[in-house]
């Protein structure tokens, strides 16, 4: 006997005749029709069939390989100039968002160029921008007034409604990873964005070569992270993790090892991240498959997933996430198995 409400096949009859026949002669399917129309939904229905134990993200684990993004983004080096394009960016879109311009469920991520002698215009906007510089030396972006060389290895944050533009005076491209917390903000209807009347804005301040941002240049946050390791066992999940001072209220930003002959643990935490390797080699398992990775590629863990790490050789990885959003909303989760699929 068919549940109330459940479709049953159409036989004989030609179901162009027959479905609107069904729907008006079924109570609960005319029911949700005209309540459809009123913009109400019934919420036993939308959450038929829905896990709501655990977090189910679109996001899907993912890889950019830097050997195939790297002649493309030439490639746009050659069709628009960085000023013409405002920022001349590759989007890394997740395929689980089906184009949408999204790493994960909070984070945007991109890979920008700017080759010598061009300049990315100054713009602020409300949010918050970490970068990763890839490749390339001469690059100076400047924010609020105080100019930043970026050199590969460099992490150089923009904070919310800063002013900022990238400008190259070096002789190779530059290029960088840009981590932005864009659906996070966009989420809350809160993205607002000004061009600043001049292309490059006055240098007004010398750059905060102390506090922070000195730990964000290559060498200090790598001697940390050397410190760590020296000082302290590996993680059985993470190996060493290095976490940069105050990258600002929304994303955490780390730089991670994992020793040589590193079989990490499982593991997985409600912050999805994003990672760019600095060195090495490996892969990383999920129950959506495994993928390998190599020095400059780009990939994706989304929230929730559970995955692990491998490497023969030892690896260092940059990362980020929502953690700090998450920590601050007094939502972050981590589970390490063994079992338990929940
Ligand atoms: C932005 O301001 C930059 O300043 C790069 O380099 C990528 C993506 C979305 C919104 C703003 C930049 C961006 C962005």
């Amino acid at each position: 006997m068919p549940r109330k409400g459940a479709v049953s096949a159409p036989t004989e009859v030609s179901p162009v005749v027959t479905r609107p026949m069904q729907r008006s002669e079924d109570p609960e399917a005319a029911f949700h029709a005209r309540i459809g129309a009123e913009n109400l939904g019934a919420l036993w229905v939308g959450r038929r069939g829905v896990d709501l134990a655990r977090p189910g993200t679109p996001a899907r684990p993912a890889v950019w390989r830097y050997g195939d993004v790297r002649p493309r983004l030439m490639e746009a080096g050659g069709l628009i100039g960085a000023e013409d394009a405002f920022r001349r960016v590759l989007v890394l879109q997740n395929p689980g968002f089906g184009g949408a311009m999204r790493a994960t469920q909070t984070l945007y991520a991109g890979i920008q160029i700017v080759l010598p002698g061009e300049i990315a215009p100054c713009h602020r906007h409300s949010q918050t921008a970490i970068r990763f510089v890839i490749e390339g030396n001469g690059a100076l972006t400047t924010v609020d007034g105080a100019a930043t060389a970026m050199a590969p290895g460099d992490m150089v944050v923009t904070p919310q409604w800063s002013w900022h533009d990238h400008r190259n005076e070096g002789g190779e491209p530059a290029i960088w990873l840009d981590i932005l917390d864009t659906p996070l903000i966009d989420a809350l209807d809160t993205v607002f964005r000004e061009t600043h009347p001049e292309t490059l804005q006055p240098l007004t301040r010398t750059g905060a070569e102390s506090g922070p941002a000195a730990n964000r240049r290559a060498g200090p946050a790598r001697a940390a992270l050397d410190r760590l390791a020296r000082e302290t066992p590996p993680d059985p999940c993470l190996g060493w993790r290095f976490r940069y001072d105050d990258p600002g209220p929304t994303m955490a930003a780390f730089l991670q090892r994992l020793p040589v002959g590193f079989d990490g643990a499982p593991r997985r935490a409600t912050d999805g991240a994003v990672y760019c390797v600095v060195e090495g080699e490996g892969a990383t398992e999920t129950g959506d498959g495994a993928f390998e990775w190599r020095v400059k590629d780009v990939f994706v863990v989304p929230g929730w997933c559970r995955h692990r790490h491998v490497s023969g050789g030892g690896a260092v990885l940059f990362g980020v996430s929502d953690l700090a959003v998450q920590e601050r909303l007094g939502l972050w989760r981590e589970r390490r198995s063994g079992g338990g699929e929940s």
